[in-house]
């Protein structure tokens, strides 16, 4: 396993360095059915309420000892605002997960046709920041660190809204909110350059995301979901300046192949996530701790509860890799510009199998050797679609 110029020992010692730290959060939005506009294929097995997803978290936990925290959608998930923390509290003591972010949303509501927290009309923009409001108060009962900040603000036609006087508005709006947060919350502000406005959004790019987080308060960072980029864009090189200027807030991690596809993490461009996860291990130093890796993917097709094992299998294999990296070596290589023998020492850690220290590290930590394989093996999928289908027969789940 030394390809890129390490020992095997040293190399087994790194990958379990890393992974003994990486946690990555899964979202509960990815255990329900969910589609395309164009339809949905409903699954016996997604999960049709909060307990199910709370389950499927937990199983995919439980197999990867990787992700103990569950991303929830407010609206989706804790609908009645804080009177429903009880419940989820009650579902993390059962389930052995916890509650991650918090997610508002500011998309579904007919009221947001114009916009949420940059609506032309103050009484929408006052109901979009109360909803946020009352998100904050929902991380606080359930002593959740982050809320994640997707606007999905914007318009579809040049003239049809004043690109200058929204961004006011928002900033009042993400101020106001921020100002809700307890000292040891955050929020993190995701952009999106595209979709469901084709014109423009409000936070494109993580230029503006970061200018919006820095009129919010000190207490904001940047979002970055891997699938909310131009194509071609160099999402590592966003991430070094991101570290550089102490503003990553964290990762919504998913593949695309054309637009915002939540594809499985690394099934189209593994080299990229490499590249990203290099910058992290190389370049976070103590701001590890406080990035928060997410993942954010909804699966039409894959079993659902599988997709988020593959997927945590991928991310922490790719993050080993990215551990692998001789960095002094490398930054000898770079100095002297020796260029190809530093590409060739960084794609030697990418080619690196690190398939069986990974797996070794799993067993050494009383996890499955194989997660996916225990998971086929243990029937879970197969009983929750018994379960599931007869309880919902007749009716057709929705998509939260
Ligand atoms: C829509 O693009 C989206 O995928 C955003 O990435 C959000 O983070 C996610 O939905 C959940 O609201
Ligand atoms: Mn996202
Ligand atoms: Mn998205």
């Amino acid at each position: 396993m030394n390809n890129h110029s390490g020992s095997a020992h040293g190399d087994t010692e790194r990958v379990f360095q890393a992974l003994d730290s990486f946690r990555i959060e899964l979202p509960s939005w990815g255990f329900s059915n969910t589609g395309t506009r164009f339809g949905k294929f409903v699954q016996p097995a997604a999960a049709t309420n909060l307990e199910e997803k709370f389950a499927d978290a937990g199983q995919v936990n439980a197999l990867t000892g990787a992700s103990p925290t569950v991303a929830l959608h407010v609206l989706w998930d804790t609908p009645n605002g804080v009177k429903d923390a009880a419940e989820v509290r009650s579902l993390e003591t059962k389930y052995g997960v916890r509650a991650g972010s918090i997610n508002p949303n500011l998309f579904q509501d007919q009221k947001y046709k114009f916009g949420s927290l940059a609506n032309p009309s103050a009484e929408i923009r006052q109901q979009a920041v109360a909803h946020c409001i009352e998100s904050v108060e929902v991380a606080k009962a359930l002593d959740s660190r982050d809320i994640s900040m997707w606007i999905s603000d914007g318009a579809n036609y040049p003239g049809s809204q004043s690109i200058r006087r929204r961004i006011d508005w928002l900033q009042e709006s993400l101020k106001t909110i921020h100002d809700a947060l307890r000292p040891d919350q955050r929020m993190l502000v995701e952009y999106k350059p595209f979709e469901p406005a084709f014109y423009f959004t409000d936070v494109a790019d993580w230029g503006m995301a970061l200018e919006y987080a820095r009129s919010a308060g000190p207490q904001a960072k940047v979002l970055v979901d891997t699938g909310h980029h131009y194509q071609a864009q160099n999402v590592e090189q966003i991430v070094a300046w991101l570290l550089h200027l102490k503003a990553l807030g964290g990762f919504h991690f998913n593949d695309r192949k054309y637009a915002d596809d939540d594809l499985t993490l690394g099934s189209i461009d593994p080299y990229q996530v490499f590249r990203i996860f290099y910058e992290i291990v190389s370049g976070a130093g103590d701001q590890l701790n406080d990035i928060a890796f997410m993942i954010d993917q909804s699966h039409n097709l894959k079993g659902k509860v599988e997709a988020m094992v593959q997927t945590v299998v991928a991310a922490q294999e790719l993050y080993a890799k990215a551990a692998l990296v001789d960095q002094a070596k490398l930054a000898g290589l770079q100095d002297e510009c020796r260029l190809v023998e530093a590409e060739e020492l960084f794609r030697g850690a990418f080619y690196t199998d690190v398939r069986p220290a990974v797996a070794q590290w799993r067993v050494t930590r009383g996890l499955p050797h194989d997660p996916l394989k225990t998971l086929y093996e243990s029937g879970y999928v197969e009983r929750a679609a018994k379960q599931r289908a007869a309880k919902n027969a007749g009716s057709v789940s929705s998509y939260a």
